[in-house]
């Protein structure tokens, strides 16, 4: 039965899923309200039950760099569909997606699909444990890398914005080996090296945190992180996720010029259909199962519709897209930083090529601890004042907003009213409760 009440679709989905959700942050913990139940998206829009229009900045996370609903990808998922949907034998579009990947990051000589970003660095980080021999590994605060046992220790997204420790259900033994160290303090992480750098297996790291809202590298902070790494045996794990192919054509590592040892993927490299992926030195990879010892599998991992809408997403972010989503992003920056001074609201953006965040907050963030000091009362109010406006924000400040090729400059201009509108509507409310405000 379709009905057009997002309360309904909720009440329904509550009785039989978990937080009437499959990923807990869609479920509006941290701003309140009832999500919008989405029937269907097409280019920056998003349509809800009601058939209520939304601008769209979630872009389901990062997969819908294009647009929703991009004809080529929407082409060539109709003709890989004509063939079946999964084999689980090798078949070509795996390798064509696996020669893309490899000819655009040149630290990954070798690449394995699976199906999540959360298999991807579970899979990394049990690669980097074999090859070494080392069973710590180090990573920082307010990354998130999914919901991997040993990796659920001080992360951001989802975690962060339920403000969960962590998570029950976690041996003590899989997160004893993990060393958790500030993002951004290159101190910190060499004194932590100092201790335990014999043991340590590998750092992973989102090389632009996008998980704590977006936090970019401290000058020097990467190549500190290449130069320890290297300097005690350990290996260096760029988690991609997010970053990969988003913020330039060649991620994180393309943008700072370091090469990771190991990389993983996820999102844009399956056009939104169910994707991950692993990879990097050739020395390395080839220790993975069948060619070596270090056992991974997964029965949809190649499938044949994710690596053609992956495929065709690739193909499509040439130098021109890249330079056109640099225009519409600053130009959103900019508008954002001008509705926030013409307001008089307090506030910061920080962006990293089509992924930004306002923060809340008189001062820049450079960690977790700065994020968590952001205002999250303000951000709950302006996430509700713009989706009232038509404009779907990623429902928490721990999360990055994500500009498509189909967010024209009348689009985020539009954005940048609404925002200014927003703004001025939270400095009068906040104004009424609080003159000195
Ligand atoms: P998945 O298992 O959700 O495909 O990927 C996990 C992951 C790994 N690494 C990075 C850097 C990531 O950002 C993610 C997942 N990102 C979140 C959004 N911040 C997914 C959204 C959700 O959990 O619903």
């Amino acid at each position: 039965m379709k009905s057009d009440d997002a309360n309904h679709w909720f009440s329904r989905a509550q009785r039989v899923m978990p937080g009437g959700v499959n990923s807990p942050v869609r479920a509006f913990g941290a701003v309140g309200g009832s999500p919008p139940f989405i029937d269907r998206a097409e280019g920056c829009h998003l349509f809800d039950t009601s058939g209520r229009r939304y601008v769209d900045y979630i872009g389901s996370w990062g997969p819908m760099i294009l647009g929703h609903a991009n004809a080529a990808v929407r082409a060539a998922l109709a003709s890989a569909i004509e063939g079946g949907t999964s084999f689980g034998t090798p078949c070509p579009p795996e390798v064509l997606l696996a020669e893309e990947i490899v000819a655009r990051m040149p630290s990954i000589e070798m690449v394995r699909m699976v199906n999540s970003g959360t298999e991807a660095t579970a899979s990394a980080i049990r690669l980097a444990r074999a090859a070494t021999g080392r069973d710590r590994i180090v990573k920082f605060e307010g990354c998130y890398h999914g919901h991997v046992d040993a990796l659920l220790a001080a992360a951001g997204s989802g975690v962060a914005t339920l403000s969960l420790s962590d998570s029950p259900g976690i041996p003590r033994g899989a997160v004893e080996s993990t060393i958790v160290v500030p993002f951004n303090d290159r101190d910190a992480l060499r004194g932590a090296f100092e201790r335990r750098g014999s043991d340590v297996a590998a750092v992973i790291v989102e090389p632009i945190a996008g998980n704590m809202g977006v936090v970019p590298p401290a000058p020097g902070f990467l190549e500190a992180l290449r130069e320890i790494t290297a300097a005690h045996g350990s290996l260096l794990i760029f988690d991609e996720v997010m970053t990969g192919f988003r913020v330039g054509p060649a991620g994180g590592q393309g943008l700072y010029g370091i090469a990771p040892d190991l990389t993983t993927l996820g999102k844009i490299i399956g056009g939104g259909l169910p994707v991950g992926a692993y990879g990097g030195r050739a020395d390395l990879m080839k220790q993975v199962a069948p060619c070596g010892p270090v056992y991974q599998a997964g029965t949809l991992s190649g499938n044949p519709l994710a690596m053609a809408a992956g495929l065709a997403t690739l193909q499509q972010l040439d130098d021109d897209a890249y330079a056109t989503l640099e225009r519409a992003s600053a130009s959103l920056e900019a508008g954002l930083l001008r509705a926030l001074e013409r307001s008089g609201v307090t506030g910061i953006v920080q962006r990293a090529g089509s992924m930004l965040a306002l923060f809340f907050s008189g001062r820049p963030v450079r960690c977790f601890k700065d994020a968590q000091a952001t205002e999250a009362r303000r951000f709950a109010a302006f996430f509700h004042a713009m989706l009232a406006r038509g404009f779907h924000l990623p429902p928490s400040r721990f999360e990055a907003w994500f500009v498509s090729l189909a967010h024209t400059e009348e689009i985020i201009r539009a954005t940048v009213a609404a925002a200014e509108d927003a703004l001025a509507e939270i400095a009068s409310s906040s104004k009424e409760r609080d003159p000195r405000a």
